[in-house]
């Protein structure tokens, strides 16, 4: 099994008292309140599920009340809910909720989580992850006849769980059975938790590339603090009763009362408030708590795996938690490269057949192969990703590429015909001047794909097609894993465009296995780190700093000297190597900060002559260079080394350093990283 990178977008919390007596509003609270702890992880819509029981009747139901928007509107919801006894009490109760980061299907409260089996809520599941065989499950349920209501992948989950435990209904099956079932169809990265109305006051949660914690509290000493876990097979796949039988010597549990409470969240900034004993599962670990006991089962036990899950006492604060060991979102984004750039290939690249699918454009890729003309709009870094991938473009489509800022592109009132085909580029998918350009466009009967990282915006909402970056929510202002998603999303657009163009196979192939290496490059570079430290204390009372380059680096001179400007308000300024003589070399002498991108490609050679050029004039360049390449760096007056890659992606790599040493210096300076003055993370304003 390939090894899955952790997922994030969006929070699971869960809670469930054993013998604990406390009324519905209290756990509530408790569940609202964690998802608060964890709206960092994704907000635009939330949900939860809960045991309520009919106060006329004694009737046990499953409760669920969802809303689009951040945690508060939720909170509001659930306020104005009138047929719920609030003050009711109960001495044993779940409750999960989820607050969401939509990647299938647009924030609505019919596609917020949690989502349930039938109308009875016979089954519910509050899900993060990217089910990538999610299609080929929902066709099959709907042949069983499951009635889908909502866009998410998560949708066929329960309805699986719902479909065997239906087809199970005359044996004896455990709901943690049913679970373990269910996910061996599942492919992609998930975390799950699971309640039913089957199986009431039991919870069943399971991860597999997306983290998952149980907090257990207790007035009571805990039975354990290494929980063994229960086996259904041996390490030869061969059923082995005695591996999986629970008693009092496997179940987890407070000794003598069964006083208990267990919190499961995607982190432990939501567990921590409660509890500092904590059990940090492992993918393919499924959890179940019945009667206030926890066990943790595995399907196959193999040789090399610890037979038990330690009880570990977590001593972090909140808010460190948020962020990890990072000190700002930003940094936390860009150190988030290696598997963002991971989930933005996820299920469209396959490495072994070398083939690109990209589903949210497939039906449209017959209209837009005959399309006259591609047009790029965009506004800032989201422009410059377009900027990085025009060359390759161009190589790979073999037409025309106009590359523009929107709003230049409104102010010239471009000419724009029915067979162009228009993207737009967006992480908020909100940003004004963009949708005013896509609007424009799409008057005058071109074909509008939206390229975005935020489902259900008006960008992605108003595009006939697109592509969702899946670089998770980005909230530092300054655009950093956002970038890098949306270059390899324009990437991999070039590679489907000449896919059955014989001649281009072999660089097809170059380009894919540079995209497979390229998250463990990405590694290396933020190794970096602290050399780049180094020269941001070199920099940083400077004022200005310009950043040169050429051909596949240039978008890298751009975005680099952005984020110089957005983060350290020092003044940069991208540019093009090719046009230092034409003017730029006038601000070139020995007390004038200078970077130069300087990779082994096929403008190498034109590179050096604007580093001769630079050096004559007593210029003291930093260079961007290629690994190990020495020759390159006996003319630097200092430099950063990244691995060689293919040409098209170097500037995936390159632009890292920059987005380091804009980091270190706003440090250094005492600014605010994660929100920079006078700006705002998306400008819905023209
Ligand atoms: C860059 C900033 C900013 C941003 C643009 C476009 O670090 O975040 O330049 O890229 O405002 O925003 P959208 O990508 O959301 O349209």
């Amino acid at each position: 099994m390939e090894a899955v990178t952790p997922l994030i977008e969006g929070g699971i919390f869960a809670y469930l008292n054993y013998l604990v007596p406390a009324k519905r509003k209290e756990i509530l609270e408790i569940l609202v309140n964690g998802l608060k702890r964890m709206e960092y992880r994704g907000y635009d819509s939330a949900g939860v599920g809960f045991e309520g029981t009919n106060t006329k009747n004694g009737s046990h139901e499953l409760k669920t009340i969802k809303q689009k928007g951040k945690v508060a509107r939720l909170e509001e919801e659930i306020a104005q809910t009138t047929d719920l006894d609030f003050e009711k009490e109960f001495d044993t109760h779940i409750g999960i909720a989820h607050t969401r980061w939509a990647t299938h299907g647009e924030p609505s409260p019919t596609n917020s989580h949690p989502q349930r089996s039938d109308p009875s809520n016979e089954f519910l599941v509050c899900h993060n992850g990217i089910i990538t065989n999610y299609k080929d499950l929902k066709s099959f349920l709907i042949t069983k006849g499951m009635v889908f209501e909502s866009e998410t992948d998560t949708e066929v989950i329960v309805k699986l769980v719902k479909h065997i435990s239906d087809k199970h209904k005359d044996s004896a099956i455990s709901f943690r059975e049913l679970v373990e079932l269910t996910v061996q169809q599942l492919e992609g990265a998930f975390s799950l938790v699971f309640m039913s109305s089957k199986f009431p006051g039991e919870c069943v949660s399971t991860r597999r590339g997306s983290p998952l914690v149980i907090g257990v509290k207790s007035k009571a000493k805990l039975s354990t603090d290494h929980i063994p876990i229960l086996y259904s097979k041996d390490h030869r796949g061969l059923m082995n009763p005695a591996l999986h039988h629970t008693d009092s010597t496997t179940e987890f549990h407070p000794i003598g009362n069964k006083e208990v409470e267990y919190f499961f969240a995607s982190d432990a900034s939501a567990i921590i408030e409660h509890t500092n004993q904590v059990i940090f599962l492992e993918d393919d670990d499924v959890a179940a708590v019945q009667n206030g006991c926890l066990t943790i089962h595995r399907i196959k036990r193999t040789l090399d795996e610890s037979a038990t899950r330690e009880v570990t006492t977590i001593k972090m604060e909140i808010q460190q938690i948020m962020k990890g060991s990072y000190s700002s979102f930003m940094q936390k984004e860009i150190f988030e490269q290696p598997e963002s750039v991971v989930n933005t290939m996820r299920g469209r690249v396959n490495f072994e057949t070398n083939q690109v699918v990209l589903g949210g454009i497939k039906d449209f890729m017959t209209e837009i192969r005959r399309c006259r003309r591609l047009l790029f709009i965009a506004c800032g870094t989201s422009f410059h990703s377009a900027v990085a991938t025009r060359q390759l473009m161009e190589e790979l489509t073999e037409l025309p590429v106009m590359v523009e800022l929107a709003s230049d592109f409104l102010d010239r009132q471009t000419p724009v015909f029915r067979d162009d085909v228009c993207f737009f580029i967006s992480q908020s998918g909100e940003t004004a001047d963009t949708l005013m350009a896509l609007r424009y466009c799409k008057q005058r009967g071109a074909l509008i794909v939206g390229i975005t990282n935020t489902v259900g915006s008006s960008i992605c909402r108003e595009s006939h097609c697109g592509v969702h970056i899946n670089a998770g929510p980005e909230i530092g202002v300054a655009s950093t894993k956002a970038y890098t998603s949306q270059f390899i999303s324009l990437v991999m657009f070039a590679l489907v465009m000449c896919e059955d163009r014989i001649s281009m196979q072999d660089r097809r192939t170059e380009i894919i296995q540079g995209l497979k290496n390229l998250p463990s490059q990405i590694k290396a570079v933020l190794e970096t780190d602290e050399h780049v430290n180094t020269l941001a204390r070199e920099l940083y009372q400077q004022k200005s700093l310009l950043v040169m380059g050429r051909g596949y680096n240039y978008a890298t001179c751009l975005e680099g000297a952005l984020k110089i400007k957005e983060l350290t308000y020092m003044h940069s300024e991208g540019i093009l190597a090719g046009e230092l003589k034409h003017g730029p070399l006038a601000l070139v002498d020995k007390a004038m900060p200078v970077m130069m991108v300087v990779t082994r490609d096929k403008v190498y050679p034109k590179c050096m002559n604007a580093l001769q050029q630079v050096k004559a004039r007593h210029g003291r360049p930093v260079l961007l260079c290629t690994k190990g390449d020495t020759e390159t760096q006996k003319y630097a007056y200092n430099y950063v080394e990244v691995p060689q890659t293919v040409d098209c992606l170097q500037g995936v790599l390159t632009v890292i350093p920059m987005q380091l040493l804009s980091f270190h210096i706003a440090v250094l300076r005492g600014y605010d990283v994660d929100c920079p003055r006078n700006l705002a993370k998306s400008v819905t304003v023209e």
